[in-house]
């Protein structure tokens, strides 16, 4: 009987990719998949404390949002550190990177800097939330100890990056440089399966991700282009449809699927935006411009940008590369005075 590869099966058979790893590149793959299904189990038992919380005093959306933030980044550390492969970590959940200081790990080449559960505030309403993960060859010596400069590469460094979006379904979709690949969470096996190869935003895009809410905080050239992507003109097929859910991730794999535009802009109360540089934007730049778009900070590359501190913001603009040129061009073209 024909069936999907599985995930494991897809990394052995790309590890060709990588003619000078000696497999710790796919070891590292591998134990992103296993943590990604012990976070996946959490989630889902999430609605139950949910209503058992309920019972409680505390307060469900900050007390469980907390637990399951913490969950996930202690589970990716644990997980990560057992398999030594990595010489050091950051996450969004710690002020600082972690090092991993004993023989073993310092010998290792890589690093990863991850949004352990990206969108969480939308557990408790049971919308799709996601992580969000990167990975750098070191660039100081092996065999020493990981420094502030390893994470401080910019994203074009990349050697990996993907995510993995908690929905209907869990998918796990990654990159290491050739084109971009999802593979779908079968519970009943335990195994993920090849159900998006070759993933591509399509030529087209309608759909637009923002949040509105902050629409007057928004510079000059964003609000025309909103009030522009409004419009009626049906050769262009505008007004387009506004999506936004409030989880990068999920906001991002339906417009890569179904073509569109993902803004978090700078504004008045985000002087830079919020979305992070090093844990956020660069995986997912990565990601879409090994799926044929674009992703810029406005005027220029994401993965151009020389990182300064480990949680800086960008203003992040992605999706089909014609919408992002679009939305460049209504920044450039109405600059604040
Ligand atoms: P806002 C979630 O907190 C997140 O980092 C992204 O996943 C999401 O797109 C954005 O922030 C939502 O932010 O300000 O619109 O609630």
């Amino acid at each position: 009987m024909e069936r999907h590869i599985t995930l494991g099966e897809f990394i052995i058979e790309n590890q060709k990719d990588f003619p000078y790893a000696k497999g710790d590149l796919s070891a590292l793959l591998s134990s992103i998949k296993l943590a990604g299904k012990m976070v996946n189990k959490s989630i889902n038992k999430a609605g139950l404390a949910q209503i058992l919380g309920k019972v409680g005093k505390e307060n469900i959306q900050g007390e469980s949002q907390a637990k399951m933030d913490v969950m996930a980044n202690d589970v990716f550390i644990s997980t990560l550190r057992n398999r030594g492969e990595i010489c050091g970590l950051a996450s969004e959940e710690l002020e600082d990177y972690v090092a991993f200081e004993d023989d073993i790990h310092k010998e290792a080449k890589y690093i990863v800097l991850m949004d352990p559960l990206d969108g969480s505030s939308n557990i408790d309403v049971d919308i799709t939330i996601g992580t969000i993960f990167s990975i750098y060859h070191r660039i100081s010596p092996i065999g020493t100890r990981v420094t502030k400069e390893d994470f401080l590469q910019p994203g074009k460094n990349q050697v990996a990056a993907g995510y993995l979006i908690y929905g209907t379904s869990t998918i796990l979709v990654y990159t290491t440089g050739n084109g971009v690949n999802g593979f779908t969470f079968d519970p009943g096996i335990g195994s993920f399966f090849l159900s998006h190869p070759n993933m591509k935003f399509p030529k087209e895009g309608s759909i637009y991700s923002v949040n509105e809410g902050n629409y007057i905080h928004f510079p000059k050239g964003i609000k025309k282009l909103i009030k522009w992507m409004q419009e009626l003109d049906k050769d262009s097929n505008r007004p387009y449809t506004a999506r936004y859910t409030g989880s990068l991730v999920a906001d991002f794999h339906r417009n890569m699927l179904m073509g569109g535009l993902y803004l978090y802009p700078q504004g008045s109360t985000a002087p830079k935006g919020k979305l992070r540089l090093l844990y956020e934007c660069n995986p997912m730049a990565f990601l879409t411009e090994q799926a044929g778009g674009k992703a810029s900070d406005g005027k220029g590359r994401i993965l151009d940008i020389i990182p300064k501190e480990l949680h800086e913001r960008v203003p992040f603009i992605c999706g089909n590369s014609e919408m992002v040129v679009n939305a460049e061009k209504f920044i450039r073209e109405n600059k604040e005075d």
